[in-house]
């Protein structure tokens, strides 16, 4: 059967930039597919910034029996939707959507696009595959746990969950050979999936259903050294949610980079309660160049309210660590939490200041689809899914014009206002370079006076 697979473009991509890492989710898809000898193909619209239009050419020039569009981020809601009504009339082709923001809104979707005909929930590998099987023998797709289908009044219905999370040692490589490498910046790896935290405002659960599992790490570094030999030398950023959330998985995964001898940089994002100075060290000997820290705020009451199940205190030590290990840090931090008020703001800004991070990822939060936190706003009625403008629901810097609608919907659930959202944020994302740039002053200023006395 021909599949084509296609990664759709952001309405508002200009502003958001370049993309830096390859779409893991369809690839890794496209690669079962491909094993069980489907005619498959990859249009990745974002990194190729591809208009509608665009991506339409090349599914004519295909000519695929079935269409899978990856839905995984909510800013993707509106495109989605509006390529598949195009491809419905001007194909007649299969529409079948998968990723984190329509597993979480299936039915939603469903409703709001007649041109669908289906949505795989979670992760989509053995879904995809039976359902592209069954579509391939014209059998029935009732039988086919994880789905979201229509019935004959195109109402929409679930068929039961799947029991089971994706064997990861049991998946081929991504299907790489299919994506434009090229214009990706990085590569973007995964060595395990799933979190064992719940954060009330993250979406991972939504597809890995805090199910987490590691890799076979001889099967992540095969993995790397056939990016880095086959596409070239880049950076290699461990996507993993919590990389080294399991310490005798990733001291194996360390092993096996060691005895390989191979050489690149890489970084990756973890939780500060995970790490210790031995590890960190380690890591920096065999090529971790930055660690990215989720820390969010500097506040106890904050922290416990979303759930982190972290303390400042090990926010202080986890940051001075990583620093004397020599790597670089950087923390993400969310401002505009219910109850967030200045004070909590100052006490994030304070903690900023007691600690050497390279750099803080200041963004106002955004809520997203299958957390606690969007649940909450739901029930309470701060916000309802039919008023959300899904095109501006992401932001990479306080800067950008769209961070101003998350820094509005913000304002209900806090005492602060959006300018005042936005304006923390700037500060936030200011200030490890403006306490360097103090440090520098003052030290200047102490070698000025010791040459004086001299
Ligand atoms: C890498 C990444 C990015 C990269 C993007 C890479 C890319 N090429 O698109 C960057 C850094 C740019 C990024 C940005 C953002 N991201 Co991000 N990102 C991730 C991360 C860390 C890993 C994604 C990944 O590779 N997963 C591994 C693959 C194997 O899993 P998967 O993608 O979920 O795919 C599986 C299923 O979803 C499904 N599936 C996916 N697509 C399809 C398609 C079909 C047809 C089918 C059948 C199935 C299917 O099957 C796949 C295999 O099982 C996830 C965290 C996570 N836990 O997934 C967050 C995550 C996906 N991001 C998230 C968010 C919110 C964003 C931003 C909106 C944040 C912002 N600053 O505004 C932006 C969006 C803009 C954008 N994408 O450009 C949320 C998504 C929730 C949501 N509702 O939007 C996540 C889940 C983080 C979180 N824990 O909350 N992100
Ligand atoms: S924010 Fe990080 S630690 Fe919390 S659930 Fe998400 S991935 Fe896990």
């Amino acid at each position: 059967m021909k599949v084509l697979l296609v990664m759709p473009n952001y309405v508002l991509r200009d502003e958001f930039g370049d993309v830096s890492d390859p779409p893991l989710g369809i690839a890794s898809v496209a690669a079962v597919l491909l094993g069980a000898k489907h005619d498959v193909r990859i249009v990745d619209a974002n990194a190729e910034n591809l208009s509608e239009d665009q991506v339409i050419e090349r599914l004519v020039a295909f000519a695929p029996d079935a269409v899978g569009l990856s839905c995984n981020y909510s800013p993707l809601h509106n495109p989605t939707i509006s390529l598949a009504a195009r491809i419905k009339s001007e194909t007649g082709a299969f529409v079948f959507v998968g990723g984190n923001h329509a597993s979480a809104m299936a039915e939603y979707m469903m409703s709001r696009a007649p041109a669908i005909d289906a949505i795989v929930r979670g992760e989509g590998e053995e879904t995809s595959l039976e359902l592209v099987n069954a579509l391939a023998q014209d059998a029935s797709l009732d039988g086919i746990p994880g789905l979201v289908l229509r019935d004959w009044n195109g109402a929409p219905y679930r068929t039961p969950g799947r029991r089971q999370a994706v064997d990861l040692d049991g998946l081929p490589l991504p299907a790489y050979h299919l994506l434009p490498m090229g214009k990706y910046a990085r590569y973007n790896i995964m060595s395990s999936r799933g979190c064992p935290f719940s954060c009330s405002y993250c979406a991972s659960n939504v597809v890995f259903c805090g199910r987490v599992r590691y890799r076979d790490p001889a099967r992540v570094v095969d993995e790397i050294e056939h990016l880095l030999t086959v596409y070239g030398r880049r950076h290699v950023w461990f996507s993993d949610d919590t990389f080294t959330s399991n310490r005798r998985f990733t001291e194996r995964l360390l092993d096996e980079i060691e005895r390989r001898g191979l050489e690149f940089t890489w970084s990756c994002l973890t939780r500060v309660s995970v790490v210790d100075e031995r590890l960190l060290v380690r890591m920096r000997s065999l090529g971790c160049t930055y660690i990215s820290y989720g820390i969010e705020s500097g506040n106890q009451g904050m922290l416990d309210a979303v759930g982190k199940r972290i303390t400042v205190e090990e926010i202080v030590r986890a940051l001075r660590i990583t620093a004397r290990a020599g790597l670089r840090q950087y923390g993400f931090f969310i401002v505009g939490f219910p109850g967030e008020t200045k004070d909590t703001i100052c006490d994030t800004y304070k903690l900023i200041a007691s600690t050497e991070l390279d750099g803080a990822a200041f963004n106002v939060l955004i809520p997203l689809p299958g957390t606690a936190l969007m649940e909450r706003l739901l029930e309470e009625g701060v916000l309802t899914y039919d008023e959300i403008e899904w095109d501006r629901l992401f932001a990479r810097t306080p800067e950008e014009e769209h961070a101003w609608y998350s820094a509005r919907l913000a304002e209900r659930w806090t005492d602060l206002s959006a300018r005042e959202l936005i304006e923390a944020c700037i500060v936030g994302h200011a200030l490890p370079d403006l306490l360097k740039c103090i440090q520098s002053v003052a030290g200047r200023g102490d070698a000025l006076r010791t040459s004086e006395e001299s």
